[in-house]
């Protein structure tokens, strides 16, 4: 099990927005959360929170690839982005994972750039995009459909070029999906170990949460932790979070109970 530690160098992150975007301040957050624990830094320039607003890529380039640059000796770098030419940028200044939340279909080049740099890529659901996804989701069965669409999302990036040994999935907790969406993914995880590929999961701090209990964002951290620990159990390979080092002790005593 790995923790991938959230670094968001955006204005308008749903829990972190404005924290971390002066390139300095999401450097040393990221070299915080390297020494935490994290052994991947997810850096990214746009929020996708329900109705966050676009961000042109000349911007969001310019937020993330000083980031991107600095943090890669630190720890393996996914870059969190679904435009071309961001994957790019941050792939030349030492990134080599991208998480891309549209599963590589917002721009039809992403894949191709995968493949030729021999890059990790993180296929993730969701429906629509982030203005559209929380219009009334609904589903017939969620965890088939999102196997399904995973399943498809799969043979489309190796059908470009994409090893299969460098996929990973994420059935996207939060996006496009109603709290009992959330709950029943999280509940029945082990289905989609059936894809065959390690499953990336984050939970950490959003709004099914609070549904829960009506915590603020900044008051979730132990559903993230609860979610995260369950996960894990059920078979997720990544957590991806923003609190490492209170994750990376939970998932240490989990383990040491369990065996
Ligand atoms: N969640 C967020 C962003 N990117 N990528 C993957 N693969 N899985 C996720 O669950 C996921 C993701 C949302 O969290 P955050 O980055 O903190 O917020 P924002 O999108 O507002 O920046």
């Amino acid at each position: 099990m790995k923790l991938m530690g959230v670094v968001n160098v955006t204005p308008d992150s749903f829990s972190d927005g404005g924290r971390y975007l002066d390139a300095d301040a999401a450097i040393a957050h990221g070299e915080e959360l390297a020494r935490d624990g994290a052994e991947i830094l997810d850096i990214g320039g746009e929020s996708t929170r329900p109705g966050a607003a676009e961000v042109d890529a000349g911007e969001e380039l310019r937020r993330t690839e000083p980031v991107v640059a600095a943090l890669a000796g630190r720890a393996a770098v996914s870059i969190d982005t679904s435009k071309l030419a961001v994957a790019e940028a941050a792939l030349d200044a030492g990134a080599s994972i991208v998480n891309d939340v549209t599963a590589l279909r917002r721009d039809p080049e992403m894949a191709a750039l995968c493949a030729d740099r021999g890059a990790g890529v993180v296929l993730m659901h969701m429906p629509g995009n982030p203005r559209t996804m929380q219009d009334n989701p609904s589903y017939g069965d969620v965890v088939d459909e999102i196997k399904a669409f995973l399943a498809e999302r799969i043979e489309a990036a190796v059908a470009a070029g994409v090893e299969k040994e460098r996929i990973w999935l994420d059935p996207g907790i939060g996006f496009g999906k109603t709290v009992e969406h959330n709950l029943e993914l999280l509940r029945r995880l082990a289905e989609l170990r059936d894809l065959g590929r390690p499953l990336v999961i984050g939970t950490s701090r959003k709004s099914f949460i609070g549904k829960i209990d009506g915590s603020e964002v900044d008051e979730r951290l132990g559903g993230s932790i609860a979610s995260s620990v369950l996960a894990a159990a059920e078979g997720a390979d990544v957590l991806r979070v923003h609190d490492v080092a209170e994750t990376a002790q939970a998932m240490r005593v989990a383990e040491a109970i369990l065996g």
